[in-house]
């Protein structure tokens, strides 16, 4: 095939945030934007890495990946790959990415989304790419993409036709070709390796339990009728807004109880079903609710973790060990604790558990921001999450007759709190505020950190610790700092601020917190009304009012 070196010129801010590389459209539709990325990353990568290599390409259908798709088939043509998958239509979810990349051995591959971002012209788009195990590349490799992109000269570009995505099948191109594949297929087949699949059918296909998923018009769309209606008996109805579409029907496709609002009204509805689950735009988040009942992503995993030997046939040989992201409420280190199984805490974003999992250390993880999965694949997995939780009420449901009253979602999850304790959890958001403002909050509470100790009283408080969290990687040794300020006090309580990494306008400020609770007397409580002293003290050390100028969040989780 013929290469043709197009001249450009590095391009500021390229710099990858928590995952991947996310702008709005408009950004990436500037002239070499994308290519100049592209280019970068294979000037980044060890030729042995991509040179008559394979890898994989597919994104959540959002507007401009079917461009993005064709840039990033020829420019890896350009640097020598072997050989690209594609998903027809360039449909992959992230979690099917990760997937393919293990099955095929691929070198890697490209995930076209902006996650939970909203789709369109007017809005986001995004670029991640993976290693060989499916894991998101690691800060090492994505930051000297960015510094390729700060003194790039010269795209290499294959002189080929755009490829026809629409149908299974192989095109060559020389020494380079194209497969386009079913984005379904091997990752149902893991899946089903994974799950009792008969035990969820036997579930779904009582007349007596009623399930419900909501695609959001993202890219589960693609993956729930295969999974839940052809393979696991659920009825075509239980699936909403199941079509993918390029702006997720005007919608923001974050399964949380605000952008997920029409699932959670017809869960809390009179009468309303039993089970019903929502995934994001990529299909890697998930959220989980019972009849009026919402599970928070930390209990989640938690409850997950506690289960999976018995109820997961994966998980059969045993569970490694067990991790979450430093904001994630501590619900995980105490089954981690009772079951006696290694427990590692690490910085916000998926990217770092896959050392631990490549380890052979960690089985089960997951992140307060509705982000389970475990060492099947190295991305989390919204299907899989929700199949985990399937497999739980179908397994305590096992000897439930006809007739007799269905042990429900909130039923497991109370027994859990009994066992366990709770950790009420709640996160605040603040979404598009004013950089500047943002910033200077996280500097005050440096400050706030430097200058506390412990003893201090905060209320009705004692600070045990307060610091600006640093992971070192226990398998390789890097080290990452300033993942987020931390107030922890001696009741175990935390309150902690982060700004967030996956934002395409202003400045995202979270404010994550946690109280534990012993007494089950008091399990039944709103986490809004038992974390209400902890929020004003959190709201009033940070004067995030003043620095903001917010008066209320924008999302509550
Ligand atoms: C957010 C979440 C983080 C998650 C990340 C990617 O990052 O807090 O837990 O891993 O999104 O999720 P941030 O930096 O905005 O807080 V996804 O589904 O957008 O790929
Ligand atoms: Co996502």
């Amino acid at each position: 095939i013929k290469i043709i070196s197009i001249p450009t010129k590095p391009i500021q801010g390229q710099k990858t945030g928590t995952s991947g590389l996310r702008k709005k459209v408009k950004v990436f539709q500037q002239e070499n934007y994308l290519a100049n990325w592209i280019q970068a990353l294979f000037n980044s990568l060890p030729p042995e890495d991509y040179k008559n290599g394979l890898l994989a390409l597919g994104g959540d259908g959002r507007y401009f990946n079917r461009e993005a798709a064709q840039i990033i088939i020829k420019i890896a043509a350009g640097n020598g790959v072997g050989k690209i998958l594609v998903g027809k239509e360039g449909i992959l979810s992230t979690p099917a990415v990760s997937a393919v990349i293990r099955k095929r051995k691929a070198n890697g591959g490209f995930i076209m989304s902006a996650s939970h971002n909203p789709g369109g012209p007017e809005y986001d788009w995004g670029i991640k790419f993976n290693y060989s195990s499916g894991q998101p590349a690691p800060e090492s490799i994505t930051d000297k993409i960015y510094g390729n992109t700060l003194s790039i000269s010269e795209i290499r570009i294959a002189d080929i036709p755009d490829v026809d995505l629409s149908n299974v099948g192989v095109t060559k191109f020389g020494s380079f070709s194209v497969e386009v594949i079913d984005p379904v297929s091997d990752y149902l087949e893991l899946l089903e390796s994974v799950f009792d699949f008969h035990l969820i059918k036997g579930l779904i296909s009582r007349s007596d339990f009623r399930f419900i998923f909501d695609a959001m018009h993202a890219v589960t769309g693609a993956y729930a009728k295969p999974i839940f209606v052809d393979e696991l008996g659920a009825s075509l109805d239980s699936i909403t807004n199941g079509i993918p579409l390029e702006d997720f029907g005007h919608g923001h496709p974050d399964p949380n109880l605000t952008y997920a609002k029409d699932l959670v009204n017809i869960l809390y509805a009179e009468n309303g079903p039993d089970f019903g689950a929502a995934s994001d735009g990529d299909g890697d988040r998930n959220m989980i609710l019972g009849r009026s009942f919402f599970v928070t992503p930390s209990d989640s995993v938690a409850l997950i973790a506690a289960n999976a030997s018995e109820t997961i046939p994966y998980f059969k040989t045993g569970v490694k060990g067990l991790a979450r992201s430093m904001p994630t409420s501590g619900a995980l280190d105490r089954v981690a604790q009772k079951l006696n199984l290694p427990f590692f805490e690490v910085p916000t974003g998926w990217k770092f558990f896959g050392n631990l999992m490549d380890a052979g250390n960690l089985s089960i993880c997951g992140e307060e921001s509705f982000g389970t999965g475990s060492d099947h694949i190295r991305e989390k997995d919204g299907i899989w999450a929700v199949l985990a939780w399937l497999s739980i009420i179908a397994y305590r449901n096992k000897d439930t007759k006809p007739g007799e009253k269905l042990i429900s979602v909130s039923d497991v999850v109370k027994e859990h709190w009994a066992t366990y304790g709770r950790n009420f959890f709640s996160r605040y958001d603040y979404e598009e505020c004013e950089s500047e403002g943002a910033n200077k909050m996280i500097e005050y509470l440096r400050e706030r950190v430097s200058k506390s100790k412990a003893g201090d009283k905060y209320g009705s408080y004692v600070l045990q610790f307060a610091d600006d969290f640093t992971y070192t990687d226990p398998v390789d040794g890097s080290v990452v700092s300033k993942q987020g300020v931390r107030f922890v006090f001696t009741d175990g309580s935390r309150i902690i601020y982060r700004l967030s990494g996956t934002g395409s306008a202003g400045a995202t400020v979270r404010v994550y917190i946690e109280q534990f609770e012993a007494d089950v007397s008091k399990h039944d409580l709103d986490a809004q009304v038992a974390l209400k002293p902890l929020i004003d003290l959190a709201l009033s050390v940070s004067k995030l009012k003043d620095f903001t100028g917010r008066e209320e969040p924008t999302v509550i989780t």
